[in-house]
């Protein structure tokens, strides 16, 4: 019994001392396989106030007289976002929720009143990937208030908004100006940067930023006057009266017929260009001196007028957004002829979307469609099904989470959004969000819009303006897609209501978002104000105005 027993222990033995080879030998195989798979490469490319609707993959009025077919090709082969979402539509606090992964409230950039500075000693994705072996670079278009402290190896910003035109940069050794246009020198610093790392062991990660479109829309020397005889179709509510009860949307400052400038927008003026050189400022006259010249003839007035700015924004807008995808043509060619495409994974989007005329406005910041939704393209060789479509609910949140993902390193239980990897791979997780949280902050502001959070699922929208009113909405997005039709209240919806509301609660609580917040940042925006008038400037005179600002730029030095 006692051999018996013995001679079971040495098979036991021997069973174990094998199965333990095997494991050595798969774990071996397994880091091998690791060691020859290799992390992807990120290029980010964020433009501004690129409406879904001017990229011809979305399809819509203008796919056709204004192609994108560059930002296309992204979609074709890859993945095209029906329902990306921003928590905050407006510059500088998107891309703080990009560099976040947290809403405003918690990364505390929530609006772009001057002198709003990002803080950059808290968390951000540039030193998470650095810590997990990536490269990484900002470029071009940051808005944060300042150049990053921490977090990106290659740094090459504009200052503030930035310059068309012969446009200011600052890296790392101080501020200095190129001649040129932005889009352009852009596109050469990324691919000049991308290529001087691409044979290093690490992988790489380029945030690139684009100023283009945003206003004042001043289209680069190639695409100057593309669109020039060609009549851009106007949307359905050019027009709009703001009834069904859309009382917050009617007290707006933000339509092409009121607010948009004849000189700055329109470039109805005898002045020349700021900041242009002769040869650029002659290109220029060449396109809108016969403009100004006619219209000085044509005595237009009311709808007309609005009618003629549209066509005129549209112009020039598109004719941005033609740089725009040029540069994407450029660098999507580069990637392939360095041999680098297969492993980069490509992202197109923009920090907000944008108003094309809709509702009559241009800009950004309110929750309804044009703003609230923002372009989202991602190419990833291998892994997306080229050309597919997808219509979950995602987020400007979920990029930093995304890019920590893809760098197979941990996502910080603080940052609140979801990596899209698994989205991308065409395995969408069943508790995949239902509902979009979203809190815009900026006002009072020269646009008018009020301040409002609110969330939005496939079906529904509720949303609720505060500070100077206490106004509630809900829209029915399968039987009003355009939201025209306030419906809050109405004892149809009751129980909708009633389920949203609960489920709005939900992700407050959720996203730690709450009023007390709300009136903090209220009491910090009238103390900003106190200490600095120039920050409500479009209630001061051109006088006024000028004299605040030469004692805030002396003061800023
Ligand atoms: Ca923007």
């Amino acid at each position: 019994m006692k051999l018996i027993k013995n001679a079971f222990y040495v098979i036991a033995i021997f069973l174990a001392v094998a199965s333990c080879k095997e494991n050595k030998e798969e774990s071996q195989q397994e880091i091998q396989q690791k060691e020859t798979k290799k992390r992807p490469n990120i290029v980010f490319i964020i433009s501004d106030d690129h409406a879904y609707q001017a990229i011809s993959a979305y399809g819509g009025r203008l796919a056709e007289v204004a192609p994108t077919p560059n930002i296309d090709r992204i979609a074709d082969d890859g993945m095209l976002f029906n329902h990306a979402l921003v928590t905050n539509s407006i510059c500088g606090p998107s891309r703080a929720t990009i560099m976040t992964g947290k809403y405003s409230h918690e990364n505390g950039f929530v609006d772009n009143t001057i002198g709003s500075k990002f803080d950059f000693t808290q968390q951000t994705f540039g030193e998470l990937l650095q810590e997990a072996g990536y490269k990484t670079g900002v470029l071009g278009k940051l808005h944060l208030g300042q150049t990053p402290t921490k977090g990106f190896d290659y740094i090459d910003i504009l200052p503030g908004q930035g310059s068309y035109y012969n446009p200011s940069f600052v890296n790392k050794e101080g501020q200095y100006q190129l001649e040129g246009y932005a889009t352009d020198i852009i596109t050469e610093k990324a691919i000049s940067w991308i290529d001087s790392v691409k044979s290093d062991d690490q992988p790489f990660m380029l945030f690139l930023g684009h100023k283009s479109p945003h206003r004042p829309w001043q289209p680069g020397p190639e695409e100057l006057g593309m669109y020039e005889g060609v009549e851009i179709p106007e949307p359905e509510t050019l027009f709009d009266d703001y009834s069904g009860n859309r009382k917050v949307a009617s007290l707006n400052y933000m339509s092409i017929a009121d607010a948009m400038k004849m000189g700055q927008d329109i470039k109805i003026t005898d002045k020349p260009q700021a900041g242009f050189n002769k040869t650029q400022q002659k290109m220029w006259d060449s396109i809108y001196g016969p403009i100004n010249e006619e219209f000085k003839k044509a005595n237009l007035k009311g709808d007309e007028l609005t009618r003629y700015k549209y066509q005129r924004y549209m112009r020039d807008y598109l004719a941005s957004v033609a740089g725009v995808d040029k540069s994407v043509g450029h660098v999507l060619d580069y990637l392939k002829e360095a041999g680098l495409d297969e492993n980069t994974i490509v992202i197109y989007t923009s920090d907000q979307g944008f108003y094309l005329g809709e509702h009559g406005w241009f800009d950004k910041r309110w929750m309804y469609k044009e703003s609230l939704r923002t372009p989202l393209l991602v190419k990833w060789p291998g892994v997306i099904k080229a050309g597919t479509e997808n219509n979950d609910l995602v987020s400007n949140l979920d990029f930093a989470e995304t890019f920590l993902d893809l760098a197979e390193t941990n996502i910080p239980d603080d940052m609140q959004g979801r990596s899209l990897v698994p989205v991308l791979e065409g395995n969408t997780p069943e508790d995949w969000r239902d509902a979009h949280y979203y809190h815009y902050y900026e006002h009072p502001s020269e646009h008018d819009v009020r301040r409002h959070y609110g969330i939005t699922t496939d079906k529904y929208k509720l949303i609720h303006f505060y500070y100077d009113m206490d106004v509630w909405e809900l829209y029915d997005l399968e039987k009003d897609p355009g939201e025209m039709n306030n419906v809050y209240g109405d004892s149809e919806y009751a129980e909708v209501q009633k389920e949203l509301h609960k489920k709005l609660e939900e992700l407050r609580v959720k996203y730690k978002d709450n009023d007390s917040l709300n009136q903090n940042f209220i009491e910090e925006y009238k103390e900003k104000v106190k200490k600095n008038p120039l920050i409500e400037y479009w209630k001061l005179s051109p006088e006024e105005r000028q004299r605040l600002f030469k004692e805030y730029s002396k003061n800023k030095k």
